[in-house]
């Protein structure tokens, strides 16, 4: 398939941001024979909290579908309710053994497949139904969803490998040289971690005023976070397709019931949205991690763009709570041996605490099994679209 015009892909995107019904159907060849195709729905959310459904189709060659829903202002959460021909895939009450998880987010929502091992197992070809959720109350205006499915290519080419386009924000570091060049060299290991090509496609610096509401970003509450929220937000003239946003913030805390403590990143979803520019669009990592040392900041970039490109965490730090993968170890809290209410690296080994998706920096070396590399390589985000 030949590169389709950058105008029908500035078409798509308008209509998420503005509401364009109708509008929207592309495809770009990403160069690995893979292709994007993408439609808008426009669902009204009533006052029972629950939209009409509404409707589309996925090819049967089709490798993943995303959907995002951008509400800006929406202060209830937002969650979607999917079915796949005519059998209910995912809803908000959704419990922790679904096939594919949900999160439910304020401002912009997004969900991915495949994200667990049934996800692998099944196509998302198929007819689909869309229903929006609103927890809190109406929504005043009809919410576009952007739904972008990636098809493979012919046969001969193989498994889907795209690259990844990365744009680095570098806040508040005051063009400081040596900490885009610890970026770049811990992006050059994180490709190596993740087995996939990464490019810089950007790099943009936020100093001064613009930087000083982001001297500390507090990430408790992930991706709902109000700091990462408008960290993700702020206009900063980047391409809204086609690229990941990458933040490198002086320092992430997050607040815990014994106090604050320093964290090393955070992604504004799992997966974040295919249309950056919106509340959750991005990941955050520290400076100081990446100045620590560089296999920290390695692991800790590796770690989030997992996150950004649809992975779960192995093990939740209550061990009460893991991933929908069967190649990957739990680590359950019986292995909680100082009754910590923790389950810390040390006493995970040889139950995922050599996974790169553990919830905590474990191994020296961490890896990914095969299902993990195949949910990365099958991410429409790993799709490049042309610059508008
Ligand atoms: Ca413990
Ligand atoms: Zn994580």
């Amino acid at each position: 398939m030949q590169p389709r015009s950058s105008a029908v892909v500035a078409a798509a995107l308008g209509a998420l941001l503005a509401g364009c019904p109708g509008c929207g159907d592309d495809a770009v060849d990403p160069g690995d024979g893979s292709s994007v195709e993408s439609q808008t729905l426009l669902l009204t959310v009533g006052a029972s909290g629950l939209s009409d459904p509404v409707s589309f189709v996925v090819p049967p060659d089709a490798l993943s579908l995303h959907l995002t829903a951008r509400a800006p202002g929406a202060t209830g959460k937002l969650a979607f309710e999917l079915s796949q021909d005519g059998q209910l895939r995912v809803s908000y009450q959704t419990p922790a053994t679904a096939d594919d998880a949900l999160l439910s987010v304020h401002d912009e929502l997004a969900w991915g497949t495949p994200a667990s091992t049934a996800g692998l197992a099944r196509s998302p070809g198929g007819s689909w139904e869309v229903k929006l959720r609103h927890l809190g109350g109406a929504l005043p205006a009809p919410v576009p969803v952007l739904a972008v499915w990636r098809r493979a290519g012919p046969p001969e080419r193989g498994e889907p490998r795209g690259r990844l386009g990365v744009s680095l924000v570098l806040v508040g570091r005051d063009g400081d040289s040596a900490a885009e060049a610890a970026a770049r060299r811990a992006l050059d290991g994180a490709a190596n971690l993740l087995d996939l090509p990464i490019d810089v496609a950007a790099v943009v610096h936020v100093d001064g005023a613009a930087a000083a509401p982001f001297a500390t970003v507090d990430v408790s509450g992930g991706a709902d976070a109000a700091g990462m929220r408008a960290l993700f937000a702020q206009p900063l003239g980047l391409p809204a397709l086609g690229t990941l946003p990458l933040f490198v913030v002086p320092r992430l805390t997050e607040t815990t019931p014994t106090g604050g403590l320093d964290v090393f990143g955070s992604s504004g979803g799992i997966p974040i949205p295919v249309a950056s520019g919106g509340a959750h669009g991005g990941v955050a990592v520290s400076a100081a991690a990446l100045a620590l040392d560089r296999r920290t900041g390695t692991i800790a970039i590796a770690h989030e763009l997992g996150h950004a490109l649809g992975l779960l965490h192995t093990s939740e730090p209550s061990g009460g709570a893991h991933d929908h993968l069967t190649s990957t170890p739990e680590c359950t809290s019986a292995r909680d041996s100082d009754g910590s209410g923790t389950v810390l690296p040390e006493e995970c080994s040889g139950a995922g605490a050599e996974n790169l998706m553990f919830w905590a920096l474990g191994s020296a070396a961490p890896t990914l099994s095969a299902e993990q590399h195949a949910i990365l390589n099958r991410s429409p985000l790993l799709v490049k679209w042309p610059a508008p």
